[in-house]
């Protein structure tokens, strides 16, 4: 009875648990990067629903989704996918046809087609190539989606590329000499030969990192910072500190209080 009782509940879970993950796939939410040379998107959180009727959220529909909420006169206007012999293909990316000189990346991988399937949280990375002529447009990105920093507060970021190796094996690359960007405006902070680069923002503000270079063509990377305003000086830690300190002055100012007090009435 009991085992009977307890297969029911089991089942019952397994239910809940199938249904829970069919309404899952029904829509997940990305965050959607355009660009096509400059930043049209910056990791925008899009909605995304099986727009093209395959039963999957793919590239496809978050790009789709991205243009439908964001490109002015929607995705009828700016975006256009076909069938064609290399599978599901962009024909236009935030209103550029191109001849089909696109790269889209998921979550800093490159994605083999737009029918590749995504997942809530996935970050989707879709540029035009600006360089038709030899390719030349680098993907790149930042070892970290997003920040939250103090204003004039280091810290350090590190730019990659994303290639191929000799094999053609996926590879990362540091980014060298590459300048950093708050909002679109150089700041003069450059990556080292590893990538690196330490900065400081100072002013509190939300803003998007990105990167140029004289010498490569990048894809923009994208780093949403939130810069808060410098503390008063008094950390949570200080703050803590200070109040254990009163509470044993007063403890002891009352045991010394209390000794006097006994040995005055003796
Ligand atoms: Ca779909």
């Amino acid at each position: 009875m009991k085992f009977k009782r307890t297969l029911a509940a089991a089942a019952a879970l397994i239910c809940f648990a199938c249904g829970v993950s069919t309404a899952a796939a029904d829509t997940a939410a990305v965050y959607v990067t355009v660009a096509d040379g400059n930043l049209k998107l910056a990791q925008e959180r899009i909605e995304v629903t099986d727009t093209d009727g395959d039963g999957k959220l793919t590239v496809n529909d978050a790009l789709y989704a991205a243009h439908e909420a964001k490109y002015e006169g929607g995705a009828a206007a700016g975006y256009a996918f076909e069938e064609t012999e290399y599978g599901l293909s962009l024909t236009k990316l935030w209103g550029v046809e191109n001849g089909g000189s696109y790269g889209y990346y998921v979550n800093n991988a490159s994605a083999m087609s737009l029918a590749d399937e995504i997942k809530d949280g996935d970050y989707i990375n879709a540029y035009v190539y600006t360089d038709t002529d030899t390719f030349s447009d680098v993907y790149t990105y930042f070892d970290v989606n997003s920040l939250s920093v103090r204003q004039n507060e280091e810290f350090t970021l590190t730019l990659q590329s994303a290639g191929y190796d000799a094999e053609w094996n996926p590879a990362v690359y540091p980014v060298e000499n590459a300048e950093i960007t708050v909002d679109g405006v150089k700041t003069g902070y450059k990556t080292d030969e590893n990538g690196k680069v330490t900065l400081k923002i100072d002013e509190a503000k939300n803003c998007v990192i990105s990167a140029v270079s004289d010498s490569a063509v990048l894809v923009p990377p994208v780093c949403m910072t939130e810069v808060s305003a410098a503390d008063n000086g008094v950390s949570p830690g200080t703050l803590i500190a200070v109040v254990a300190l009163a509470v044993l002055s007063a403890c002891l100012i009352f045991l010394a209080v209390a000794r006097l007090k006994k040995s005055y009435e003796k």
